[in-house]
């Protein structure tokens, strides 16, 4: 028997999802207030100090991607255009959140206390780079991607669990949102009240696969609703709506609510990595100028000027302190003793299992010649 064709308004259906999901702006891209009632309340001193920080990471990715072409750094992720993205969220803080980064996140964990020369170690492979300093509640970048979001739902819990008032905050990609572990991780903290923060930087690629290609979902955001939590889409170029959106999601979590995805529309100007890959294989100038009007550092500094509380001397004061501190950082990371094999095995175990104990011993000769 044939059946009824259209009982089921599906169309309707995905198109109703969507729409619950509108991108969330309070900075639009010439630095106007257009939505005054989400404004947040930071005093003059925090705006420019997110300001500060926005500025200092556009000179450390210029000055990260440099010294990486002259082969003194290692594995490196560009973040230019991330930064609204990544500071504000992290700006929404408090010291004792733990964040669980991916590769491209290293701001994120530099702001929240890693000294800057251990980020460098990491980047060179050296284990001292994964080696965080006592209260700084951060672990190393994640390289298999979505595999964080798994431990996000597992440290918030333990959070929970302890009677903390304190959240994880994890990030991932768009191309992340592919990933199983992506789905495990939302559910399980869904499903526990975990006092969690997902946060999914869309900047449209996953290396080259552009993010119509990657899921048929209209937003990233609304993936949260069959996990049975909230999703919120954000202007990912906007460091207020982005600092707002995480505010929020953090107190809903210390107050006993649950996670929160957050979906930031972002771009990064840069190369995937510094491992060869050249966007313009993939990408067009256009793309790249439409968003390049976007940038974070544009309208913030229009933003703060039209309050008279930045100007050209102050961030030329801050692009001279980075450029200060990075020459420092990278001196110190060159002063530090070269890692042996036998240092990987000693942090890797407490008690060397019985093949490792052999390699030990084969390394400790070999090292002391
Ligand atoms: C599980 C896994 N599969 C594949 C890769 C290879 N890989 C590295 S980065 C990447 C793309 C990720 O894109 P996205 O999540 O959008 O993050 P973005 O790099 O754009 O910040 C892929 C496929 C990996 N690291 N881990
Ligand atoms: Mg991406």
């Amino acid at each position: 028997m044939a059946v009824k064709a259209n009982v089921f308004d599906l169309q309707g259906q995905l198109n109703k999802v969507a729409e619950n999901f509108p991108m969330f702006q309070i900075l639009n891209e010439e630095g106007e207030v257009v939505n005054k009632a989400a404004v947040p309340d930071l005093s003059d001193e925090q705006l420019k100090e997110l300001m500060r920080r926005m500025v200092y990471t556009r000179i450390l990715d210029q000055r990260s991607i440099s010294l990486n072409r002259q082969g003194r750094l290692g594995f490196y992720a560009p973040t230019a255009g991330q930064e609204a993205s990544q500071l504000a969220s992290q700006f929404a803080l408090e010291k004792e959140d733990f964040i669980l980064p991916g590769y491209r996140d290293v701001p994120q964990i530099v702001w929240h206390g890693l000294p800057l020369y251990q980020a460098f170690l990491f980047s060179r492979g050296h284990f001292h780079g994964n080696q965080m300093p006592e209260g700084v509640n951060v672990i190393s970048p994640q390289i298999i991607i979505g595999a964080q979001y798994i431990q996000c739902a597992g440290v918030a819990l333990g959070m929970k669990k302890r009677g903390k008032k304190s959240v994880a905050i994890t990030y991932t990609g768009d191309g992340g949102t592919s990933q199983g572990d992506f789905y495990e991780g939302i559910n399980f903290a869904g499903a526990f009240k975990a006092p969690a923060i997902f946060m999914v930087q869309n900047n449209r690629f996953a290396i080259s696969t552009p993010v119509e290609k990657q899921s048929a979902a209209h937003t990233l955001a609304q993936k949260a609703v069959a996990a049975g939590i909230p999703g919120i889409q954000v202007d990912g170029m906007d460091p207020l709506a982005v600092y707002v959106a995480v505010k929020e999601a953090r107190e809903r979590a210390v107050n006993g609510d649950g996670p929160t995805l957050i979906e930031t529309l972002t771009y990064r100007y840069g190369p995937h990595t510094m491992a060869g890959d050249d966007p313009t294989r993939y990408r067009t100038s256009e793309l790249d100028n439409e968003w390049e009007k976007k940038d974070p550092l544009v309208r913030f500094r229009k933003y703060l000027e039209g309050k008279g509380i930045w100007n050209e001397e102050i961030e030329n004061q801050v692009i001279e302190e980075a450029k200060e501190d990075i020459k420092n950082a990278i001196k110190k990371a060159d002063e530090t003793p070269k890692q042996k094999v036998t240092d990987l095995i000693s942090h890797m175990f407490e008690v060397l299992p019985q093949n490792l104990e052999e390699q030990m011993e084969i390394y400790k000769a070999k090292e002391s010649k």
